[in-house]
């Protein structure tokens, strides 16, 4: 059995989604940072860096957004297995959004962690570098591949809507916010994602509801 370790609405959502859809028995554990949980021993063990999420697996840990849902998607048919034609072009593009699109949004809502002084700039220059990045997913999901579609649920899509959750509910000022209306591809992945009972289930644990990958209260 899973068990998923994170902190409600953190970047445990996706990975939470992510077991929903696999449909394998997992416990969600939700961590009180305030009360010092992330930085305690038991915790560090499984995240060296005492951040979420943390996937204790039969395997042992897994730590890293990224690889968690890696790990999930291979082994539960959310994304194209090894040695699958479609595997080079998927992890392609799940690394894209890893490591281009998942730390742009980082300093687009927490800027002052770069610069302190120049906050303002770090979130105006993360906000350009996302919208051309954006751009570029978006033509991809326009051709609709098995692993990047509204029609089936996958992990790639399930980062991508968490992803569009932040960039329009947690900008570090509201004139930077990103509207997932410019992405019209993306944007049916992630209300097809949302209305899936899996990420229902999953919103409901981390207190969400209604639309809260495509159009989030903000
Ligand atoms: N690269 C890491 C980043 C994880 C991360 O920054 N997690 C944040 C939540 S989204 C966290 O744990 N914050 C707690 C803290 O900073 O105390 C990953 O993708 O897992």
């Amino acid at each position: 059995m899973y068990r998923l370790f994170g902190v409600q609405d953190f970047a445990n959502l996706a990975v939470h989604v992510a077991l929903e859809e696999a449909g394998v028995p997992y416990e969600a554990v939700f961590l009180d940072a305030d009360k010092g949980e992330l930085r305690s021993t038991d915790h560090l063990a499984r995240q060296p860096m005492g951040l979420v999420p943390a996937l204790e697996t039969p395997e042992g840990p897994v730590f890293e957004t990224g690889a968690c849902l890696l790990y999930l998607g291979e082994r539960h048919g959310l994304a194209p297995a090894p040695g699958a034609a479609e595997r080079g072009a998927f992890l392609s593009w799940f690394v894209f959004v890893n490591n281009g699109l998942h730390t742009a949004v980082m300093d687009l809502i927490h800027p002052y962690r770069v610069s302190e002084d120049h906050a303002r700039i770090v979130a105006e220059a993360a906000r350009a570098r996302l919208l051309e990045r954006m751009a570029a997913l978006e033509a991809v999901a326009q051709t609709r591949p098995s692993w990047l579609s509204a029609d089936r649920p996958g992990v790639l899509g399930i980062y991508i809507s968490m992803l569009l959750r932040w960039m329009q509910a947690f900008p570090w000022a509201g004139d930077l916010a990103i509207s997932a209306q410019d992405f019209p591809a993306l944007l049916a992945i992630a209300q097809a994602c949302e209305a899936r009972p899996a990420a229902q289930r999953a919103g409901a644990a981390n207190g969400l509801s209604g639309p809260f990958f495509s159009d989030p209260e903000v």
